[in-house]
């Protein structure tokens, strides 16, 4: 194969590296990138930086991680002078931090916002990615990084007649950039996940009324949000390296000394609701962590429901409410545990008004509002806290295409594989920030994410120095992968919900479950072997053109002879 038949055609920009997205995942890739030497090019559909940040600005919108934990670790100095005010932060809060990170570090130059990535395909001749962006242009680059987020597609509800609304609608993840004003309106809202948890109640403040569609309960436990105080922060940063380093090794990416190490079944009733009462007291996701079987023995996960449930009726005065609103049919935490301080409170307000979905199904949308299968339901507006395509949505609506032309949308029609969810065999040199089959969707993520950079930084700068051009994982190890995957969640309680996470078995299909659950620290130490063992369950090769290319930036003129053989 001749070098100049296959070169980059003149009218495409030509990179090392192109990344998708600039949020946590994006930033934190060129900032790393480029101190390797690299020459990157991220694009972004939004008009600024901050990814999920910059989309999700519904009222009340907030991390459900404390923002001491939910921020970059690897610059001591950022971690120095940024100051967290609260305990969890706000949207606001945390695209600021994220606007500062892309200033402080100089990255701006290296995003092109407002556009989105249509297509990437790995061209064969070349080995390299060819991309193309809703701007027309086209891209060439070695290597793609896909930090395109878990949770960025939205999802609108399958509800007939949904366009013929005449009021206001919107999605949470699609807020207008603009105050929305709710004063002396009616407003109805589809989905009580952690959105819809923050939000109804935001909502109850200024809107004349609010009408909560519920069709699944969901256990939620009290933030306990506050300010942040000086020596606490102190404390932080006197400590800051064993905390990371924790984080790093823990379960969920999330340091937490007061984690029970004993079965919740080896303490009596009034022990175990001493320990739940003070976990609850303290707030947060702590909570699931009060013992460390909650999620693989059913007794002991009753003992946390029915405390739970017991908290929901004490704080709802209307029974009817209170029991609509107890999960009853699938275990504590089996769906992504909500946190935040009175959601249930919210509905004692006299302009708050629960709609049981099981007991009265929605009908349909009409131009005034929501028909039930008991009643018509006048709304101003429409807000769908519906969720997102999870996990895949963001990468399936990329043309993305590997080896002999392989799409990954239809690769992944029946749920998605690959190995570590990291990589995808027959998609070379292309890496995902956070993909399905890594922990990420049951972690912090920036924990998540800035293992997967260093992982992708570390893998890049070792093709480099042994004179290798591609990396692909191989299909029996994503096999292995996906089976381990699965059953390690068969041990536990999570499979036994229906989630973002679990898909259960449809129409003659096996049941999907995406995340790694092993554990943050578990995968950490599993990548280090893989990486150490020389790459297992990767082909490294050294592609001719690619191969001639490097040699010719990079070494003598005898090593561009025998790359390019
Ligand atoms: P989630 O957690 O996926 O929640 C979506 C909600 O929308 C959930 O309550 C759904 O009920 C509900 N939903 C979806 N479709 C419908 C229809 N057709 N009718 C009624 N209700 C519906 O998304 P979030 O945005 O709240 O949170 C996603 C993650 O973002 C969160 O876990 C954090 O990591 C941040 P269902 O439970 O499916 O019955």
């Amino acid at each position: 194969m001749s070098a100049s038949k296959s070169s980059v055609s003149m009218d495409q920009h030509e990179v090392d590296v192109i990344i998708v997205g600039a949020g946590f995942g994006g930033l934190y890739s060129i900032y790393k990138l480029r101190e390797l030497g690299f020459r990157v090019q991220a694009f972004d559909a939004a008009p600024s930086v901050g990814g999920t940040w910059f989309w999700n600005r519904y009222p009340g919108a907030r991390c459900d991680v404390e923002s001491l934990q939910y921020s970059f670790s690897f610059s001591e100095q950022l971690q120095a002078e940024w100051r967290w005010t609260e305990r969890y932060a706000a949207q606001s809060e945390i695209l600021r931090y994220l606007e500062h990170v892309a200033d402080r570090f100089d990255l701006r130059p290296y995003i092109q916002l407002n556009t989105r990535v249509k297509s990437a395909c790995f061209n064969e001749a070349t080995g390299r990615w060819d991309i193309q962006t809703d701007d027309d242009k086209r891209w060439s680059a070695a290597f793609c990084v896909m930090a395109t987020g878990p949770l960025s597609q939205p999802q609108l509800p399958d509800i007939p007649a949904i366009a013929t609304f005449e009021g206001r609608a919107f999605h949470t993840s699609r807020w207008p950039e603009e105050q929305v004003d709710f004063t002396g309106q009616r407003v109805g809202v589809i989905g009580t996940g952690s959105t819809g948890v923050q939000l109804i109640p935001a909502l109850a403040e200024s809107a004349k009324e609010v009408v909560v569609f519920q069709r699944t309960p969901n256990f939620v436990v009290p933030a306990v949000n506050r300010a942040l105080k000086d020596n606490e922060l102190e404390f932080w940063r006197k400590h800051y390296p064993q905390i990371r380093h924790d984080e790093r090794f823990s379960r969920t990416g999330v340091w937490d000394p007061l984690r029970g190490t004993r079965s919740a079944m080896e303490f009596n009733d009034a022990e175990r609701e001493y320990l739940y009462r003070a976990a609850w007291d303290r707030g947060g996701f702590g909570f699931q962590a009060t013992f460390p079987d909650l999620l693989t023995n059913m007794e002991a996960n009753k003992t946390a429901a029915d405390f739970v449930r017991a908290r929901i009726r004490e704080a709802v005065k209307d029974p009817e409410t209170a029991e609509a609103l107890c999960p009853k049919d699938y275990p504590f935490a089996a769906k992504r545990l909500c946190v935040y301080s009175g959601y249930y409170e919210t509905f004692n307000k006299p302009n708050v008004r629960l709609v049981d979905l099981r007991r009265e199904p929605i009908k349909r949308v009409t131009p005034q509002g929501v028909t039930t299968d008991k009643s018509d339901i006048p709304l101003d507006v429409l807000v769908f806290a519906t969720g997102f395509d999870a996990l895949t949505g963001a990468l399936k609506n990329i043309d993305i295409r590997g080896r002999k032309d392989k799409s990954l949308r239809t690769l992944w029609s029946d749920g998605p594989v690959s190995y570590l969810g990291l990589c995808v065999a027959g998609f070379p040199n292309l890496f995902m920030l956070s993909g399905p089959g890594s922990p990420a969707a049951l972690s912090n993520a920036v924990v998540t994410i800035e293992h997967h950079v260093d992982l992708v930084a570390r893998c890049l700068n070792d093709l480099r120095t042994k004179g290798m051009t591609h990396i692909e994982a191989t299909g029996e190890a994503q096999r292995e992968w996906c089976d381990e995957v699965r059953a390690l969640a068969d041990q536990t309680l999570m499979t036994q919900a229906k989630s973002w996470y679990n898909r259960p078995p449809q129409e003659g299909k096996p049941r999907i479950f995406v995340p790694f659950v092993g554990g943050v620290g578990v995968y950490r130490e599993r990548c280090d072997d893989i990486i150490t063992s020389g790459y297992e369950g990767f082909d490294l090769y050294a592609h001719g053109v690619e191969a001639m290319r490097a040699a010719a930036q990079t070494a003598t003129p005898s090593a561009c002879i025998i790359a390019g053989e």
